[in-house]
């Protein structure tokens, strides 16, 4: 019997959307950060909290993904910055067709920075490259500092982790050295950020990682001639 390499050739189609989108975020100057973590680990809380933080002025703009519910766009909207919610249907991560498809109404040239919140996994997203000039992995003090080791994949392939619900640490057994320990075993370069959402420490920190990453990218723009 013949073997078919579908998921090799999904892949690959991912990759090539990939590779355009994330060609029209450099021509445009647009910073892409894709949000990745287990369940509630509470990436829409630190969105709720950058997006509070930030001007009315600022140009961003959030794409965030669940299996069913607009939920969590309802929460973001709020701010008042353009939110679309990607519902995939009882798919466990978003693909580059699905940011390409609700991207397609909106002018990359008036976002400066999009966040893309994933479907909450620490496994599928990993795989799909969504064209974001970085992925961000969130890792909360009620998980386990063995994370990072036991689901190396998107450690390795996120730029920034950032610790949340630092502000339970006092009532959970989580050693946070370990897990920054474990973190720069599978990745030895990794940049990390302490945050609560709730105490709002560690914010600054990350709203400032955000500003150099931002600059990064306006000072790359290729415009198209
Ligand atoms: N104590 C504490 N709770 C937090 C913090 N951040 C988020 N939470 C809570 O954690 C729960 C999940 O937060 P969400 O922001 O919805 O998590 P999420 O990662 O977006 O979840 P999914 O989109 O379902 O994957 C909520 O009850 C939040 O209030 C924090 O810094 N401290
Ligand atoms: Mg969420």
């Amino acid at each position: 019997m013949k073997r078919v390499p579908l998921e090799k050739k999904v892949l690959s189609e991912n990759d090539r959307i990939a590779a355009e989108l994330r060609e029209c975020f450099r021509e445009h100057g647009t910073l892409c950060l894709n949000l990745i973590s287990s369940p509630g680990s509470g990436k829409t809380s630190l969105l709720e909290k950058t997006l509070e933080g930030l001007s009315r002025n600022a140009r961003v703009a959030v794409l965030t993904g669940d299996i069913q519910t607009e939920n969590d766009a309802a929460r973001l909207r709020r701010f008042g910055f353009p939110t679309k919610q990607i519902t995939t249907g009882g798919t466990c991560h978003l693909d580059a067709r699905m940011i390409e498809r609700h991207l397609a109404d909106w002018r990359l040239e008036a976002i400066d920075l999009l966040f893309i919140e994933n479907v909450g996994n620490l496994v599928c997203p990993s795989s799909y490259d969504l064209g974001e000039d970085a992925k961000i992995v969130l890792l909360s003090v009620t998980e386990g500092e063995d994370k990072p080791l036991k689901y190396p994949s998107i450690f390795f392939k996120s730029e920034l982790l950032v610790l949340t619900k630092v502000d339970l640490l006092p009532y959970v057994p989580f050693d946070i050295t370990a897990a920054e320990e474990n973190a720069r075993r599978v990745h030895p370069s990794m940049q990390i950020v302490r945050v609560s959402c709730t105490a709002g420490s560690g914010m600054s920190e990350w709203m400032a990682w955000l500003e150099q990453r931002r600059r990064h990218a306006a000072a790359k723009a290729q415009p198209v001639a």
